[in-house]
């Protein structure tokens, strides 16, 4: 039996990047009197990017090679935009996706232990978290640049497992996108996937089960890909 569930956040617990991180990057930059604008399609294209920092970094290389930019530039830009994002979450944007507070609550009452492991900033990742659940019932929140190398790397995950003092068999991950599935097998970890719109085309590749979400009673979960235990 697994002794720990381990959880991205971004896509998994919540679907916070389209309307979420991508609208308080627009605000940003917005707000910075720049004339960028990140549409539904092109978040697409840059979320094959983990991070906030190293996306901006990504899109003024490859979409705006002339604009010479700092990396203090990049930084204060994230900040503002980290501010926005914490902003949107305290309206109430960003619900939990179907069946998230449900399987929290009940791989509690099993003794199974609790552990996030993020690419977003920590900040971003604890609103999340208090708005909708109690952030200490995770005895590891791993996030941001705790690392440096960010998913698809494996060392979030090395990260998390030695602070658990886990085996990476005792532990299931759940992940919604292909850079997070990279990064658990590559720690030798299992993967449970939940899609999202952004990421149904990826290559799941090396995940133990692809599902559509987690599922609640009236909306039962389809297996995508893998089969159920028996
Ligand atoms: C999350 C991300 C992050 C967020 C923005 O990936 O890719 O970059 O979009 O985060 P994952 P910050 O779900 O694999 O952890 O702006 O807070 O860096
Ligand atoms: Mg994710």
């Amino acid at each position: 039996a697994w002794q720990g569930f381990i959880f991205d956040v971004d896509g998994t617990l919540a679907e916070t990047e389209r309307e979420g991180h991508r609208v308080a990057f627009n605000q940003a930059f917005r707000g910075a009197g720049l004339d960028w604008d990140w549409s539904v399609e092109l978040y697409g294209q840059l979320l094959t990017v983990a991070g906030g920092k190293e996306r901006i970094r990504y899109y003024l290389e490859r979409f705006r090679p002339e604009e010479e930019r700092s990396e203090v530039f990049i930084r204060q830009l994230h900040g503002q935009k980290t501010e926005y994002y914490r902003q949107l979450l305290k309206e109430g944007a960003i619900p939990l996706r179907p069946g998230v507070g449900r399987l929290l609550g009940e791989a509690q009452q099993q003794g199974i232990r609790l552990a996030i492991a993020t690419t977003s900033a920590y900040d971003n990742a604890i609103a999340l978290l208090e708005q909708h659940l109690d952030p200490q019932i995770f005895e590891v929140i791993a996030a941001g640049d705790i690392v440096a190398a960010k998913k698809p790397a494996p060392d979030i995950y090395h990260y998390v497992l030695q602070k658990m003092e886990l085996s990476p068999r005792e532990c299931l991950v759940f992940e919604d996108s292909e850079q997070g599935v990279k990064a658990a097998s590559q720690a030798g970890l299992q993967t449970l996937v939940t899609v999202n719109d952004y990421t149904q085309n990826h290559d799941f590749t090396g995940a133990w089960l692809v599902v559509n979400h987690l599922g609640e009673p009236e909306h039962p979960l389809t297996v995508l890909q893998g089969h159920w235990p028996a």
